[in-house]
Parts: C-alpha cells; structure tokens; sequence
C-alpha cells in the first residue's frame, strides 16, 4: 500500500522570565492580536505563539529546497487574521491547502484555529491514501513544573467505539489552560478517518533534534496508538482520497471555544479583507493594473507577511577574541580568520526576535539589513506590526550598540544552519536599513507619506511622537557604535580638503569578499588594506545622520539636529573630496597606495551609493554622470533591470558571480525610490529621469512577473542577460518589493512611450 505521509506538528514549549522591554510596550494597544501565528517559517506550517519556549505545532516538515514543490506559498496571509496557503507536492501526489485564522476580539480572543484540506492531483491513484501527521511539542519542559502536555481520545458513543476526536489538554504559564481538539475528518464513505495519537516524552535538547517526524517524513508507517501525558505528541490520520480536518485552539480564557465554523466563516472573512486592503494599499498602477498584477501582488506580499517568524533563545556570539579583530595591522584578515579557527563562542541573551525572512527553505532567520527592505512596504500596510519589529530588531543590541548581522536564535534555528553562519562577531556591522524604514514611518507619521494601512495607534501624532522618544537612544547608540567601530584612517590620505570625521571601513573583510556591507563579492581594493575608504559605509552612515536629524527635530531635541546636521555636511564634502573619481566621472572606494590617495573603481552598484541613498540632489553637479552610467548599455542598463556591476569591470561574472553582475531587486527599488522623487523636482535632469523612472520601473517589475509566471516562484536575483531568475528559488524576502514598485506611479502621459510591458500584457 503506497502511503505517503505528510507529517504535521504543534508543538509546545516553556515560560522564560520575561524580558525588560526597552521600548515601553503598553504603546503598542494593539499587539495582543499578533500573539499567534505561523512564526515558524522554516515549517510548511508551524503556529506557536510569541512567548519564548511555549506552545509550537507544524504541520508536515521543514520547508528544504529539494522537497519538488511544483509551488508552494501563502495566497492570502495577514498577521492579524490570518490566510490560506497552497502546497502543491508532487512527490505525495496530492495538493494541500492549510488555512490559519486566529481571534483576538470578543468572547473568542486567543483562539485559533488550522484547517488542512488534500486534493489527490491529477494522475494519482483514485484510492490514494495519505497520512498526516500533525505534531504537538511542549518545549523546555524539565524547567517548568506546570507545563503539561496530555492527549485523550473522545470515542463514539454505545457500541461505536470508533475514535472521533482526538484532545490535547495544555497548561502552561503564560497561556494559562488551553485545548486542542481534533475532529476526526469524516471521509466520503461516511465513515472517521483512523486517527491514532502517539505520545513520547523526550528531554528539553532532544525535542528541536527529534528526528522522529524527519525520519517518518516519506515512510510508510503506521504510529502505535499510545494517548498520555508527554511533551511530544503525534496525531496521525490515514485518509482515502481527498480530505480536510481542522485544529481547534481554544484558551481556557476565551469564553467561547474555537469551532469548525467558526473557522470556515473566519477564513472568508479574511481572505475577503485581505484582497480589499490590497488594493487599497497597493493598488498596482498602470501599466500593471491588471487582474493578473493584482493577483501576483497578493500572493507576493502573503509570502513576505507569512514569511514572519518569532525566534526565542541565545545567540552564539564571540566576544573573547576582540583584540584579535582590531584590523590594525597589515594582513590582518590572516589573524582574525585565525581567530575564527579558535572561536570563543558565547550564548548571549536570551533574545526575543520578531522579523520577516528572506526566503523560508534556504535562510529561515532574521538577516539585519534585509529586514529594513521587508519593512518598507509591511509600513504601508501595518505601521503597529512594522514598528514592532523595528523595536524587537533594537532589543538584541549590546551594551556597546552592536547589532548581529545574522539572527542564528535558539536550537531550531542553530540546527538549521550552516556552522560557518552561526557565530557572530561584534565588530562586524551590516547596511542600517532599518533607519531606512524607520524614516519612512517618521514620513507616514508626519503626513509626508499617505497610509492606506491598518489602523495604527502608532500613527496618531502623540503615541507617535512617545514611540519615537523611545526609540531614539537605541537608535542613536547603534550609531555612535557604527561611527567608532567602522571608522577609518582618513588622514593617511593625505587629502587637504577633506572633512576627517566622516569616512568608514567596513571591518571583517577578506581577500575578494566583503559581507559586512552585505554585498558579499562585489569587487574592492585587493588586498584588503587598513587605509581602505568604503564608499557604501559613508553613505550608510550619512543615511543614519539624516534618519536621526529628522527624529530629533521631530521631538525638539535642536542641539542633537545640529550634531547630525554637521556630520551630514562632513559625508556630502567627504563623497566628493574622497570618493569622486573626475577622469572616470565615477565614485569609488579608495585606498593609499605608494602614500597616494588612490581610486579603487568598479563601477556597479557601489558607484551608485550616493544617488540611491539621496545625497545627488536635482542640481548636484554629478548627477549627469550619474544618470549616464546606470541608462548605458556598455555599462549597468540591460532590458531586465539594473544590474550590480558593468562588463568593463574584469571581475565582471568572475568567480561566485553573486554581486558580480546579476539584477537585485532591492537596489533596484531604491534606484527607482531616487528616479521618481527627482522626476517630480524641478531641475535641469527631470524629464531625463522621469523617462528612464517609466523605463526602469517596466523593466524591472516585468523581470520578476514573468519569472514568476513561468517558475511559480520569487528569485533571491535575476540573470542580465536572459532575465531569469537564479540562485535562490522562493525568495520571499526583498524581492517583494516589487509590490511596492508596481504601487507607484506610471508617471506616463497619454501613450508617448510605448513600453513592452504594456504590449506583452494589453
Ligand atoms: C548561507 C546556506 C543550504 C546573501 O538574504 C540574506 C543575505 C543577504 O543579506 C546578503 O546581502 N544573502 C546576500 O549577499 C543570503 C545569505 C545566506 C547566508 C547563509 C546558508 C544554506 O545552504
């Protein structure tokens, strides 16, 4: 009997001491309906709520790249209702549908509820069985006494001794008493499915490494019924063709218990809601306001909300060998990388993140400077959920302001990641990108930015302004740290002229790489070399000044808005003294070689670094220059988008070729961010970037479409040649910024340009 088995799971977990907030959270009246959700994005499904080790349930397993998905992904998700998401499996011919709504108002607050549907697909056997398991796991158990965990089965009544439900009773600190309940889903011959529970008690560390489900995962196997007390519990169903059976999730303190029903009218609700927000908040302007559009920009912002995750537990961080870090010496990446050999690894926190991930099979974690670009546009649909993100992101700082530019939380995570990823370093920073989302929050706040979101207590001018005040020491000291510990050696340079505060190294560099500045192996000065000026990290720090200038005006702290105004004026001289290259008309990274300032260029990306983060302004002089090396052809323009780097650089496709030629959707966003606001300034370039604003944003927006029609998926990059998306599949990460790009004007008027888009898809 072939038996294919998609295995499920909840599981349960166990109360920490909690945490000192530092932004007060009574400021967020609204956080109670985010308590739930499918937090555990490396999961098909896995729901647990947002308190460190308590209660965790997932259904089949973990979502690996070489599962033969045909597609998988949420149609319609919001963190605040709910969604439905499709797996196509191929493997296990069958189709499944898990649809997740949870309650937070009214006599059902707290409850939730999951519904699995299976649809044998086309050429499966008409008697295909398949069984489900679903998991249930109470973690940390051995620490808490009143965590319990228990299964029964409710039988028929009479003679009918058939097993008609299963029920979970759960007791657990912060979630107080609960219950699940099982329904057995009754199939088309009238009769229950078989249901058998399983219970297993398994130690604390043995509960995130159970290999129990990973090994049953395509086996045929048949659990042993065993119905008890035990942190580990399976409820496995075998099902004749195509099925559905919900879990029921009700809090002890709800007075109502969660109901198939209840379940069924919830999720239309919110499928209904889900859409109508949409199109209100991104409604896909022309060329792209098409049912088509609508409906990739639906399933692509589920997939970034859904991809949302909550991560409990320590960090490995190595603090012991700073000294060996300081970088001051010649080959200095020899000593560290042999520090790295020797690591000193030290579990810090325990933390508590909460942030969207990049893609959910390949990097389920929180990535620092991807987190900024998630959240550009999760504020435009719920400011609260952004903001709390923000903040729960500034909670894992140090005592020094350090943040960690890879989140590797707790066991889950630890195991699913490759060793050489999981320590972190705290010398080592990462693009401040969320100074870039909190702007945008200070833009929406001050009517700058119009907000056709979720209603936000945030955004009301008094709880946005406290929010802020509270905010602002955090995001100050990160600051202050990112100033002293990527500081450079501006005077070595020997450049009369220049402001010598303002320049920046990025620190952990190796021979061809640099991940610290996030784009990996886009070229530099080789060898690394201590005298480096990095040309991003400048302008990163100049994006963090105006952020914190914007917010200590906003809150009247005028002596601050000076501090940063004078740095700001520092970065704009250093950009042109240090880094602007006049015979190749280009900005570049520099370094001192033979005692000479001397120019490192590639140009690509990095030479795009002052436009895209908004220090070339309508009337700056090199904006000419700038607007010809991204529209040519020879150099970053292909029909696909903006490329990272042009052929004429020799390591143009060398090597890994990550950073090194394809087409980034992220940097491609903030291109078009630069191209639409100068189109709308009066200046002697406007009608020029108006133009290639409309060209740009076709472009880029078909690239990914069209990927997505043909493969089912988001891409982590696209080719510049054929437009193809590569490396990883179901990029769920900034790639979605395409529903932003798509959300913003056409700018076009009449027919004057005849865009390929429009011709593809009129
Ligand atoms: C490797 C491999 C089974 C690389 O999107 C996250 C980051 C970006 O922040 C960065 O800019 N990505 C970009 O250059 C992916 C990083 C993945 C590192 C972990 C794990 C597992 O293989």
């Amino acid at each position: 009997m072939q038996l294919p088995v998609i295995v499920g799971a909840v599981g349960l977990a166990v109360v920490a001491p909690a945490f000192a907030k530092t932004v007060d959270a009574s400021l967020y009246s609204n956080e109670a309906p985010l308590l739930w959700g499918p937090y555990r994005p490396n999961l098909y499904l896995g729901i647990r709520p947002r308190i460190p080790k308590s209660l965790i349930t997932e259904l089949r397993h973990t979502v690996e790249p070489d599962d033969g998905m045909a597609m998988y992904g949420w149609s319609t998700y919001d963190a605040r209702s709910g969604g439905t998401q499709i797996i196509q499996d191929v493997g296990n011919q069958i189709d499944i549908t898990t649809e997740f709504v949870k309650k937070s108002e009214g006599q059902s607050a707290g409850n939730w509820a999951a519904r699995i549907k299976g649809k044998p697909r086309n050429g499966a056997p008409a008697d295909l069985k398949t069984s489900v398991i679903f998991y249930v796991g109470m973690e940390d158990r051995e620490g808490c006494a009143e965590c319990q965990l228990e299964a029964f089965e409710q039988l028929g009544a009479g003679d009918d001794k058939s097993v008609q439900a299963v029920n979970l009773a759960i007791k657990h600190p912060r979630l107080g008493s609960a219950g699940i309940h099982i329904p057995s889903p009754v199939g088309a011959d009238g009769q229950h499915a078989n249901m058998i529970v399983h219970t297993l008690n398994v130690t604390d560390e043995k509960l995130w490494q159970s290999k129990y489900p990973k090994e049953t995962g395509k086996m045929n196997v048949v659990l042993h019924n065993s119905p008890g007390s035990g942190n580990l519990q399976f409820v496995q169903m075998i099902m004749n063709g195509s099925f559905e059976f919900e879990v029921l999730y009700s809090s002890r303190a709800a007075t109502r218990a969660m109901t198939a029903a209840e379940m069924a009218m919830g999720i239309q609700e919110s499928i209904i809601a889900y859409r109508k927000t949409y199109s209100h908040v991104f409604t896909p302007k022309a060329p792209f306001n098409t049912d088509q559009h609508t409906t990739f920009g639906e399933m692509m912002l589920a997939d970034l909300l859904g991809g949302l995750g909550y991560f409990d537990g320590t960090l490995q961080v190595d603090t012991r060998n700073k000294a060996m870090y300081a970088e001051t010496t010649g080959k200095f990446w020899e000593k560290s990388e042999d520090a790295k050999k020797h690591a000193f690894p030290e579990a810090k926190g325990p933390y508590e993140l909460f942030t969207h991930t990049p893609a959910r099979a390949v990097f389920p974690r929180g990535f620092l400077w991807d987190e900024g670009f998630h959240l550009l546009p999760v504020l435009d649909w719920d400011a609260n959920l952004a903001m709390e993100v923000v903040r729960s992101w500034l909670d894992t700082m140090d005592d020094e302001g350090y943040l960690a530019r890879e989140q590797v939380i707790g066991a889950e995570a630890e195991n699913g990641t490759p060793g050489f990823s999981v320590v972190q370093y705290p010398h080592i920073a990462n693009p401040p990108t969320l100074f870039l989302a909190v702007s945008k929050f200070i833009d929406i706040l001050e009517g700058r930015v119009k907000y056709h979101g979720y209603e936000s207590t945030l955004l009301q001018p008094e709880a946005g302004k406290k929010f802020l005040a509270a905010l602002y020491p955090l995001l100050k000291k990160h600051y202050e740290w990112w100033r002293k510990s990527q500081s450079a050696d501006i005077e070595s340079h020997s450049v009369p002229a220049a402001n010598l505060n303002e320049g920046y190294r990025w620190r952990g560099r190796t021979p061809e790489t640099n991940y610290a500045s996030g784009l990996d192996d886009y070229p530099r000065a080789e060898p690394p070399d201590i005298t480096e000026l990095h040309l991003d990290a400048l302008c990163w720090v100049g994006v963090m000044s105006r952020t914190l200038e914007k917010i200590a005006i906003s809150i009247g702290i005028t002596h601050d808005a000076f501090t940063y105004q004078n740095h700001i004026r520092g970065a704009r001289t250093n950009l042109d003294v240090l880094h602007w290259e006049e015979k190749q008309s280009t900005y570049c990274d520099t370094v001192v070689r033979n005692d000479k300032h001397t120019y490192v260029c590639h140009k690509g990306y990095i030479s795009l670094f002052p436009f895209i983060t908004g220090f070339i302004d309508a009337n700056h002089p090199h904006l000419d220059a700038t607007l010809r090396l991204l529209r040519d052809p020879n150099h970053l323009w292909t029909d696909h988008g903006i490329k990272s780097l042009s052929q004429e650089s020799k390591k143009y496709g060398v090597g890994d070729n990550y950073w090194r030629s394809p087409i980034w959707v992220n940097i491609n966003y903030m291109i078009l961010a630069q191209l639409l606001s100068l189109a709308k300034t009066p200046g002697p370039q406007q009608e020029r970037c108006k133009n290639i604003y409309i060209e740009l944003r076709r472009n880029i927006v078909h690239t990914v479409f069209s990927s997505w029609l043909q493969t089912g998926y988001a891409w982590e990059q696209y080719d510049p040649v054929g437009g193809h998306g590569q490396r990883t599949q179901h990029f769920t990460g900034w790639t979605s910024l395409v529903i932003s790009i798509m959300a913003m004007p056409d700018l076009e008027q009449g027919e004057g340009v005849k865009g390929k888009v429009k011709d593809l898809y009129a």
